[in-house]
């Protein structure tokens, strides 16, 4: 049964194992032995195992230490950036961190120029000032860095936020949430296979598939090159993107395009991943319908990449122009 809980004794157990380790495991070993309550300051544990626990629900006071946080414009994470379709609204983003970094708006629809990649880097105390033509159905999307290798340090620090995008359309719940319009895969004018590998135990599993696939984190064996465009696109066209998953799932993001989901391992996506999508989970393997409606030249192109962050940091990301 659990007597006693508090962030003090918590701290004070913390304390004792850091000092103590071996007299800790001393205790414990006897505990073993010899079957009888030992308590530690914190719980204690009856012996033999109980048939039932009790807990209590208990308000605590935690005296936090200070934290290094960063935030948009507050000590964590940033304000919710409402647009509506039709909107074109001026951003004013201000670095004053001491490091660079860029602003990406997840999932919306703007050229390359506005969308805030690794390649648009904004040095402490400069300011970054797209103007986002907002013009896509209602959508929950966020904002958040994207310098390549320290995307995930700066988010996990605090710095994302969310974008809501109303489009005049979205009042009340509508009789049927699902039904999205039917898909046409032949008006594809390519098709792509991208094989998301990260790395030398996903390598050793799949050697005998892909014997000449190179131990490294990256996309179709390479890992990210700012300076190399690996996808050119036309405007206006969809094209079939297959994506392959080796070793692991990855979350697979495309900037600057929505899709659909035509497969999923095989079989056709559930109800609920039937609709327009910017990220798609893939187990194994998925075959998306991209359609590609916003430009993105060789300066400013659209990524697309692993977004488990670490994973893209690593170079898990590719490149694309769309002319
Ligand atoms: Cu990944």
């Amino acid at each position: 049964m659990i007597t006693h809980c508090s962030l003090r004794a918590f701290a004070l157990l913390r304390y004792k194992i850091s000092v103590s380790q071996r007299e800790f495991v001393r205790l414990r070993r006897a505990r073993l032995r010899r079957r009888y309550r030992v308590t530690y300051g914190i719980v204690q544990m009856p012996m033999p195992s109980p048939t039932s626990y009790t807990i209590s629900a208990t308000v605590c006071t935690v005296a936090v230490r200070p934290t290094r946080t960063y935030g948009y414009s507050s000590p964590i994470l940033g304000p919710v950036l409402r647009l509506r379709r039709g909107d074109r609204v001026q951003m004013i983003v201000h670095n004053a961190v001491h490091f660079p970094t860029t602003v990406h708006w997840h999932g919306l629809l703007v050229p390359g120029h506005s969308d805030g990649g690794p390649q648009q880097g904004i040095n402490p105390g400069e300011t970054w000032r797209p103007v986002l033509a907002v013009d896509q159905p209602a959508a929950t999307l966020w904002y958040h860095p994207h310098p390549h290798h320290d995307t995930a340090r700066q988010i996990y620090l605090g710095l994302a936020g969310l974008v809501i995008v109303d489009d005049g359309d979205d009042h009340g719940l509508p009789s049927v949430l699902v039904d999205p319009m039917a898909m046409d895969p032949s008006v594809a004018v390519q098709r792509r296979q991208f094989v998301l590998n990260n790395g030398i135990c996903e390598q050793r599993t799949r050697m005998s598939e892909h014997p000449d696939m190179p131990a490294l984190i990256g996309i179709n064996g390479k890992v990210h090159d700012p300076k190399r465009i690996d996808v050119e696109t036309r405007l206006g066209t969809t094209e079939i993107w297959e994506i392959l998953s080796v070793g692991m799932p990855h979350p697979f993001h495309i900037h600057g395009a929505m899709f659909r989901i035509l497969s999923l391992d095989g079989k056709p996506p559930p109800e609920h991943l039937a609709g327009l999508k910017d990220v798609v989970l893939v187990e194994d393997k998925a075959e998306l319908l991209v359609s590609f409606t916003r430009p993105a030249t060789r300066e400013h192109p659209f990524m697309y990449h692993c977004h488990i962050l670490e994973h893209e940091d690593a170079g898990m990301m590719g490149q694309y122009t769309c002319a």
